[in-house]
């Protein structure tokens, strides 16, 4: 009987645990969350978090790679990896949907800008020739 409560105790203990320990790696949505850490490498977007309430949000963009990069966000609801080509300049995207971008950033440059968003799907890219289909592209989520 003594082992049996153990047990419950125990079980209690893990599900309290586990209870806390949400948001890692879920859509659950921290309503203080309004700042986004992009860092920029050569072949990708890399944010901290990927869910955000709606409202002003701010970026800070970080360009850890070799090049020249950007970020440019999308308010759409086609796949990240879908975003239509730009018929006028080759290796650029269409920038149709977009919310506002950080303006070029060198090699090491870090940069910090605000949008208004609201609710719905986006996706953030790099718009330098070649970078989106060298996967610099990452969907993002308003609630
Ligand atoms: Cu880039």
């Amino acid at each position: 009987m003594k082992a049996l409560l153990a047990t419950a105790a125990v079980s209690v203990l893990l599900l309290a645990a586990c209870g806390t320990a949400g948001g890692s790696g879920t859509t659950t949505v921290n309503p203080n969350a309004r700042t986004v850490n992009a860092t920029l490498t050569d072949s990708k977007i890399v944010l901290d978090q990927s869910t955000v309430p709606s409202g002003k949000i701010t970026f800070n963009v970080k360009n850890g790679g070799t090049m020249i990069h950007e970020v440019v966000v999308l308010k759409t609801d086609v796949p990240a990896d879908k975003i239509a080509p730009d018929p006028d300049e080759p290796g650029k995207m269409s920038e149709d949907g977009s919310q506002g971008e950080s303006g070029d950033l060198n090699p090491t440059e870090a940069k910090t800008f605000t949008l208004d968003l609201q609710p719905g799907n986006y996706v953030l890219i790099c718009n330098q020739p070649a970078h989106y289909l060298l996967g610099m592209h990452i969907a993002f989520i308003v609630k």
